[in-house]
């Protein structure tokens, strides 16, 4: 029985994205928002915690949250349980069409709702490629995330250029040579937001252009990052990289990480079934 259905497939085709509904179980969203909460040291239920760090930014790395509301925790069990869900492969090793994948050690997301009151959190929103659309050729890649609640259009979710990845190329003979390769110009361009229910797992074709947006419910965005790629041949320094940041419980070197180091300090190593190992690279895949 496949994930992805004929007109999964068609509405990917047209759009750059699909949604895998009911990707992991409630109790793993339940499990996964509770991290967050406790990584952040917020309470769900008063809301006046959820403004309690500055967000981070290049010469202040002391906070484990940014505008945009990456929260800077990678190696909890909750995430781990979702990366290494068998739905959650699925998907991917279709949208791949292999099954000898590594799974991202991405981050969560939490973005709250903008407040006049709260200038440092009113993030407006993004939209970008995570590569340099100026370099040929393109390689097919994929980005997926994770809604662990139900994510309202107005409530800071995952944004995107629907089909932009269709038309990228006639669409790029009519920018100017020195365009940022990083984020498209948006005049001509419809951002849409996309919203979904608890669960559902989104993947998007990685020239999509997309982001996400401006949070103008009261409720927060809650989100995981998950995307799967296949294993790479020789590649044993990226394994012990992989490796050690699972055991170590910290970010993957390049990325900002969490100055207050709480899932190493406070947390033991994640638990992998025979699955999570693969997708981690501690087994490998023959
Ligand atoms: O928050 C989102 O849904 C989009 C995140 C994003 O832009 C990215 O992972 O590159």
């Amino acid at each position: 029985m496949t994930v992805l259905s004929k007109s999964d497939w068609n509405f990917w085709q047209e759009n750059g994205y699909v949604i895998i509904p009911n990707a992991v179980p409630q109790e793993q969203l339940d499990r996964t928002v509770e991290a967050i909460w406790w990584f952040l040291d917020m309470d769900p239920n008063d809301s006046n915690t959820w403004y309690r760090y500055k967000p981070y930014t290049r010469e202040d790395r002391s906070s484990p949250i940014s505008g945009a509301g990456m929260v800077e925790m990678y190696q909890h069990q909750a995430l781990w349980d979702n990366r290494q869900y068998p739905r959650v492969y699925q998907a991917f090793s279709e949208i791949w069409d292999d099954e000898k994948l590594w799974v991202s050690l991405d981050r969560a997301n939490m973005k709250p709702p903008a407040r006049p009151d709260q200038p440092d959190w009113g993030h407006k929103g993004m939209i970008h490629w995570d590569l340099d659309t100026s370099r040929r050729p393109i390689e097919f890649g994929v980005q997926g995330v994770l809604f662990l609640t139900d994510t309202d259009e107005n409530q800071g979710g995952f944004q995107c250029v629907p089909g932009f990845n269709n038309t990228f190329e006639e669409w790029v003979k009519t920018q100017p040579e020195d365009r940022n390769p990083n984020a498209p110009d948006l005049t001509d361009l419809e951002v849409k937001a996309i919203p979904g229910k608890a669960g559902d797992l989104l993947i998007w074709h990685r020239l999509l252009a997309h982001g996400n947006g401006h949070n103008l419910s009261d409720k927060p965005r809650l989100a995981q990052y998950i995307t799967m790629s296949p294993a790479p041949e020789d590649a044993d320094e990226s394994r012990k990289a992989r490796v050690s940041a699972w055991q170590e419980r910290r970010a993957m070197h390049g990325w900002p990480g969490d100055s207050r180091d709480w899932e190493q300090s406070r947390l033991k190593t994640a638990e992998l079934t025979t699955l999570g190992k693969k997708l981690l690279g501690v087994e490998l895949w023959d």
